[in-house]
């Protein structure tokens, strides 16, 4: 099985780490320097692709909302000499995502704030994000539900805010085809909470429900953000993923590591409390569905490990990606020896492949058939299944003993 490819945005790296208590540690860094690292981590061979807010790459300045069609903006000369060195490293923006919960004008929402005015800014900045992403060569647009959320429900107005975010993403998708550039799809990106206190597409579910409802279903899919989105509200990342990757949705995710429960821990993949068991079997099940999509990293360094000072804001920050891949190919090892294990293959096939042919007169939905056939309940009720044994196997695999 060929390795995933994987993705390191801007923002995750240039990331200074501050939290609602306290301030950022580490020295900011430019779009300019963050890009330099990004294609340092392409020549070391660790990255295949990167992604970006637009505000990552150039300041959005509100009262010249199309500046990036002016070639003499400062900028168009930024998103220049971003391009110049992405294609000299060779390391392709897969996904530029506008950013609509930075500004302070958005702190009622971007997409669905109940402000026609402050819609407008918000459809003006997606359409310059969908420009730039052009301009850089990117392949999908995200949608983060972000600000798009209440804390209030008195002051939602329930009846437009569904509709707004359906037209919304409507002009997105009508616009970027007809730019006709290399942007061809979306994703949507679920979260339950935070920033807001509530977020209008709190789960995968959600956001694959409301692509049933855009003008080009085709154009939509979902990148879910597991273990963090998911895990927040006590969900499962496993049913997240596997059910996107039925419909075809899933068109790449975001990965990082969560305790369940918590707040959004955004640290590093593999790395806290909780996790380990279920991110390898996320892998484990997504490389038995066949799902062919890249893995885009979303979380940041932890606080307890930046600080301050120029050195260590190339070094930690250099760390902080080597550590991500680092980890994500122990656990993509760790999923495919899982896969390719033959006594736990045994085992599965004790749970799964019993009466092949009984299976097959269900699949095939022959009513008759299926009232015609018999089963010995007794037998089948008097057997317990062993299902432990299955998970002490893994878990044995997982401990290496
Ligand atoms: C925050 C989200 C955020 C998005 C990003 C791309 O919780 O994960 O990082 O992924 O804005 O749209
Ligand atoms: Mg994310």
């Amino acid at each position: 099985m060929t390795k995933r490819k994987l993705s390191m945005p801007f923002w995750c790296v240039a990331n200074p780490v501050g939290d609602p208590f306290g301030p950022s540690v580490m020295d900011r860094i430019s779009s300019l320097e963050t890009c330099d690292l990004l294609c340092r981590a392409r020549a070391e061979r660790l990255i295949d692709f990167t992604a970006a807010h637009d505000d990552d790459l150039v300041a959005w300045d509100p009262h010249h909302l199309e500046d990036d069609l002016d070639p003499a903006s400062p900028a168009s000369q930024t998103l220049r000499a971003l391009k110049e060195k992405l294609d000299a490293a060779e390391l392709p923006m897969i996904m530029v995502t506008c950013g609509l919960h930075g500004n302070p004008v958005f702190r009622n929402g971007g997409l669905t704030n109940p402000n026609p005015e402050i819609r407008l800014l918000a459809a003006r900045k997606v359409m310059r994000t969908i420009r730039i992403g052009n301009s850089l060569g990117a392949e999908y647009l995200t949608y983060w539900v972000a600000r798009d959320g209440f804390e209030c429900q008195f002051a939602v107005p329930w009846e437009r805010s569904y509709r707004y975010l359906v037209e919304s993403l409507n002009l997105a998708e009508s616009y970027a085809k007809e730019q006709n550039g290399s942007i061809r799809h979306g994703t949507i990106e679920p979260k339950p909470n935070e920033p807001r206190g509530e977020m209008f597409l709190p789960t995968t579910g959600h956001a694959l429900g409301l692509i049933a409802q855009l003008a080009d279903p085709s154009f939509w899919g979902v990148n879910p953000e597991i273990l963090q989105h998911e895990g927040m509200t006590n969900l499962t990342a496993e049913v997240a993923v596997a059910m996107a990757s039925h419909a075809k949705k899933m068109f790449f995710l975001h990965l990082g590591n969560q305790k369940p429960g918590q707040f959004d821990n955004d640290l590093p993949t593999l790395v806290g409390m909780d996790g380990v068991k279920e991110i390898v079997a996320v892998f484990w099940l997504l490389d038995r569905m066949g799902w062919q999509g890249h893995v885009e990293f979303d979380n940041h360094i932890p606080r307890t490990d930046t600080a301050p000072g120029k050195e260590n804001s190339t070094r930690i920050r250099m760390d902080f990606i080597r550590q991500n891949v680092e980890n994500y190919r122990m656990i993509e090892k760790k999923s495919r020896d899982i896969g390719a294990d033959p006594e736990l293959a045994k085992l599965m096939a004790g749970l799964w492949d019993r009466e092949p042919a009984l299976a097959k007169l269900l699949s095939s939905g022959d009513a008759a058939g299926i009232l015609k056939a018999g089963v010995d309940y007794d037998r089948v009720n008097g057997t317990g299944l062993g299902i432990a044994r299955l998970d002490q196997a893994v878990t044995r695999r997982l401990l290496g003993m």
